[in-house]
């Protein structure tokens, strides 16, 4: 990147990310990228994302005009990247699950940076909670129940969590699209229970009520909520980087929204933002539009702790 112009008056997301804060700042956000990439049935370079998400703090600052927060009230740390990128979706399986829960000790929330969509599972067995006690509400075009029968990938992480026994009830899936799916694993959604909103559903609802119910719904059910953000929920004119979009998607405001709400609600403890595959990306419009989610579950989580 060219040199950056410097406005003391202006201060940038990244040095946020990095540990800058106010004297008076709470809580803590930690960051952690999981750069797994072998998992994606459309290959793809997963595993660069965490660092062009990190690279697109660099042109947000820390203010949020709507809710009245600066994002230096807010302690964060960045934990770095996890070596998993040459590992296989079953080789890492146990190191993320580990490091996961690591990063939620003495955290308030955790954001993770994939990656593709097979960090799923793992981290949200980081939790460290019996599955019943669990939920996951997904923001995706995709249910991801796609069969077992090939091994762990992409698109089956919510198949493999109900076969482990997270209950399907436990589940809300947002943005799910028509054509990208198929009647099979539509059935399955439905027989397990899954509360299945589709894109047309939540667009019209708005996404702030549509999440703001899906995880009223949720915290009914379970101690700690994980949400998966695939980037590929939204539109692919703005989400060129992710293989799965299509057009007819939601819009970065849209998510933007969404990641604003699960950071304030308090049983949300882990969001993931997955599927960008940088070299994809089209004036790196996908991962701004990831690195803005970040910012906006950060500011979410301000107001859960004030
Ligand atoms: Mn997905």
């Amino acid at each position: 990147m060219s040199q950056l112009y410097e406005d003391p008056y202006w201060p940038r997301a990244h040095r946020w990310l990095a540990g800058e804060c106010t004297n008076t700042a709470r809580g803590l956000l930690r960051v952690l990228g999981l750069p797994l990439t072998l998992g994606s049935i459309t290959p793809g370079r997963c595993d660069l994302a965490p660092k062009t998400i990190r690279d697109a703090l660099v042109r947000y600052s820390t203010c949020d005009i709507v809710h009245g927060h600066d994002l230096r009230d807010l302690r964060a740390e960045d934990l770095g990247d996890l070596p998993i990128g040459a590992l296989s979706v079953e080789d890492a399986q146990q190191p993320i699950e580990q490091a996961v829960h690591r990063a939620l000790e003495g955290a308030d929330a955790v954001v993770l940076l994939g990656g593709d969509n097979s960090i799923t599972r793992p981290a949200l067995r980081g939790m460290g909670k019996n599955l019943q006690q669990c939920a996951l509400l997904t923001l995706d075009a995709h249910f991801d129940l796609r069969t077992l029968e090939g091994g762990l990938r992409n698109g089956n992480p919510v198949r493999a969590l109900l076969e482990d026994g997270l209950p399907g009830e436990n589940i809300v899936q947002i943005g799910i699209q028509s054509f990208a799916n198929s009647s099979e694993y539509f059935r399955i959604a439905l027989h397990a229970g899954i509360h299945v909103l589709p894109v047309e559903e939540a667009q019209s609802q708005g996404m702030e009520k549509a999440v703001n119910a899906a995880l009223q719904h949720l915290s009914q059910k379970a101690e700690a909520i994980y949400v998966d953000l695939d980037l590929d929920v939204m539109d692919r004119a703005f989400a060129p980087a992710t293989p799965g979009a299509r057009p007819g998607g939601l819009t970065p405001l849209d998510v933007r929204r969404a990641a604003y709400v699960c950071g304030a609600h308090p049983k949300v403890h882990v969001m993931d933002l997955v599927e960008i595959a940088p070299p994809r990306d089209i004036n790196d419009v996908t991962s701004l539009a990831a690195a803005a989610c970040l910012l906006s579950f950060a500011s979410g989580l301000l107001e859960r702790l004030s």
